[in-house]
C-alpha cells in the first residue's frame, strides 16, 4: 500500500508540467520503450507522451536522441496533430526557482552526444490539446532536425511515461 501511495503522489506532482521532482532520474533507464528508430544520424529511444490528465489542456512528450553522425544536429521543432501548439521546452533554475520556457533556436546535439527530454527536465510541450491522449494509445509526434529533417515517432501514451514498472519492488523485504 505504501508503494502505491508514493506512486500516486509522484504522478500528481509530475502532472503539472512546471513542477519538477527529483525522483524522475529513473527516466534514463526506462523500460517503457516502444522501439528504436534510426534515421541515418539520429537514434531515438525512450519516447513517450504523458496521458492527458483531467481537464488539463496541456501535456508533454519525451524522447532521448543520440547524434551518431559526424556533424552537429539541431532539433528545431516538434509538431503533433493532437495539440494546437507543440514546442521545445527547457527547464531553467533562477534564484532557486525552476521554471520552463521555450528553447529558442532548438536543442543542438553535437556528434556523439545525447539529448535527453524526460520527465522533470527538458521536454516537448503540447498545449491546447485537440484530443485526449490516453494510456495505451499511440500518438504521432514529428520532430524536425536541421540535418536529418522531419522524423515522425509513434509515441506510446502513458500515465507514467518512462517510469519503471513496479513489479521489481516485490522482492524488497
Ligand atoms: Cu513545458
Amino acid at each position: 500500500m505504501k508503494a502505491v501511495a508514493v506512486l500516486a503522489l509522484s504522478l500528481m506532482a509530475l502532472a503539472a508540467c512546471g513542477k519538477v521532482e527529483e525522483q524522475t532520474s529513473v527516466a534514463a533507464s526506462s523500460s517503457n520503450v516502444n522501439g528504436i528508430i534510426t534515421n541515418t544520424k539520429v537514434l531515438m529511444t525512450d519516447y513517450a507522451m504523458r496521458a492527458a490528465l483531467g481537464t488539463n489542456p496541456n501535456t508533454a512528450a519525451y524522447v532521448t536522441i543520440k547524434n551518431g553522425g559526424d556533424k552537429p544536429e539541431t532539433l528545431l521543432s516538434a509538431s503533433c496533430a493532437c495539440a494546437a501548439k507543440a514546442s521545445l521546452h527547457e527547464m531553467t533554475m533562477t534564484d532557486g526557482v525552476m521554471s520552463m520556457g521555450e528553447k529558442t533556436g532548438g536543442f543542438e546535439i553535437k556528434p556523439g552526444e545525447t539529448l535527453v527530454l524526460a520527465p522533470g527536465g527538458n521536454h516537448i510541450m503540447l498545449e491546447g490539446l485537440t484530443e485526449r491522449p490516453a494510456e495505451g494509445q499511440t500518438v504521432n509526434v514529428t520532430l524536425t532536425f536541421d540535418g536529418a529533417g522531419p522524423i515522425t515517432l509513434g509515441m506510446p501514451v502513458s500515465n507514467a511515461p518512462l517510469a519503471k514498472t513496479g513489479t521489481s519492488e516485490e522482492h524488497v523485504h
